[in-house]
This record gives structure tokens, C-alpha cells and sequence, in this order.
């Protein structure tokens, strides 16, 4: 068996690998890095990390990054029988692979990342009240997505599994509620309810 470590704790990005090998009941070791501590600057870090990011991910000799990337090889790779965390049928495989764009782009990337880049990491990445603004109410735009999805009662964004959209996405709703952003209420309870699986638990106590 190759060695499994997974580089990073303490954020939602490094959350959703650390929850996806739980969920596959996969053992791995996890190297306790946190965004912008002395750990990140030690030359073992920067030598797996030369872009000084988390989470990343090996598998033996294989080294990734990006959290959705890893999600989906992990499962790809790894996951059978109760924990297939992907669709097989191609049509529902691209549905899947949609919300993990949708979500690291429109609810992440241009939206929560920019309202904590130039809110809590202002120091670094400058004041921008109005980019903080917008970015607030693109949110609210884009978060009537996956609510709109859910409202057919289903418990999952994919139906009646969990799959790496919902792993992909929930850490988002976490980061959501901690700013104070809107959260519609079958979101909520949709999240209520994921974050009650074992995996979540035994993969949050590891994580933060
Ligand atoms: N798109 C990447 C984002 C990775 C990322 O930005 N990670 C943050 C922590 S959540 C980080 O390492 N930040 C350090 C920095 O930007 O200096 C992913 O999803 O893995």
C-alpha cells in the first residue's frame, strides 16, 4: 500500500480531503499545517508546496493539490461498493463534476474568498469595502442555486446519495455561516443533516 499524507488542517479547502478519506475509510497521515504559521514556512513544507497553499495530498509518489481535485481522484480511485462517492453513469458524472466547478468558482473563489481576502486578510490583500460588498450580494445570488436544486425535498444535491458535490459543498456553507452570509433554510438543514455522518464528525475533529 502506498503512503497516504494529507498536508493541512484548520480549513474548509483541507476539510473536504480530510472528510472524503473518512468517508472511505481510507488510513492516511495528516501533517498539521495551518494557513499562515511557522509550519508553512519550513523547507519541508515549501518542498511539497512551493505555492505555500494547503490542502495537498499524496499518495505515494503522486502529489496533488487543489481540494476538489483530490476529492474527485480519491473517490475515483478508491471508492467501491457503499462508499462509490461518484456517479458512474457519464450524464450524472458531469452533473457532479458541474457543482464542484459551481461551487469553487461562483460560491468560493468569487464570493466567500473575496469577502475574506479583503475583510479578515485585509492586511495582506487590501482594504476593498466594495468589493466586499458585491462579492456579498453575488453570493446571495448564487446560493439561490443549490437552494432552488433541494427544494424537491431530496436529500442530497445528486438524489439519494452523497457524492463529492456534497462534499465540495458544504464546507462552503460552513465558511457561509460563519460570515454571516445567507443561508436559505433547506441549505441549513441539508447541511444539519450531512453534518451528522461519522466521516464528517471523525474528519472535523481531525481537521480543526
Ligand atoms: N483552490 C484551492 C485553494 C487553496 C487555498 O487557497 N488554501 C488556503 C487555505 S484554505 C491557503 O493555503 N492559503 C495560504 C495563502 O494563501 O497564503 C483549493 O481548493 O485547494
Amino acid at each position: 500500500m502506498s503512503k497516504r499524507i494529507l498536508w493541512g488542517i484548520g480549513s474548509g479547502r483541507a476539510f473536504r480531503v480530510h472528510w472524503t478519506l473518512q468517508e472511505l475509510g481510507l488510513e492516511y497521515e495528516t501533517r498539521p499545517v495551518r494557513t499562515r504559521t511557522p509550519a508553512m514556512d519550513t523547507e519541508e513544507f515549501q518542498r511539497i508546496s512551493p505555492r505555500k497553499k494547503i490542502p495537498v495530498f499524496e499518495d505515494g509518489s503522486l502529489k496533488l493539490f487543489e481540494s476538489c481535485a483530490i476529492a474527485t481522484y480519491l473517490a475515483r480511485t478508491y471508492g467501491q461498493g457503499d462508499t462509490v462517492l461518484l456517479p458512474t453513469d457519464p450524464a450524472e458524472r458531469a452533473r457532479c463534476d458541474e457543482w464542484c466547478y459551481f461551487t469553487a468558482m461562483e460560491l468560493d473563489a468569487t464570493s466567500l474568498y473575496v469577502i475574506r481576502r479583503h475583510g479578515d486578510l485585509s492586511e495582506i490583500y487590501g482594504e476593498a469595502p466594495v468589493a466586499v460588498e458585491c462579492a456579498g450580494e453575488y453570493f446571495a445570488r448564487q446560493i439561490a442555486v443549490p437552494e432552488a436544486e433541494l427544494a424537491d425535498g431530496r436529500p442530497f444535491l445528486l438524489g439519494d446519495r452523497l457524492t463529492v458535490a456534497d462534499i465540495v459543498m458544504i464546507p462552503c456553507l460552513n465558511w457561509a455561516i460563519r460570515y454571516g452570509q445567507p443561508v436559505p433554510e433547506n441549505l441549513s438543514a441539508y447541511r444539519g443533516r450531512i453534518a451528522k455522518r461519522p466521516a464528517y464528525k471523525a474528519a472535523f475533529a481531525i481537521c480543526y
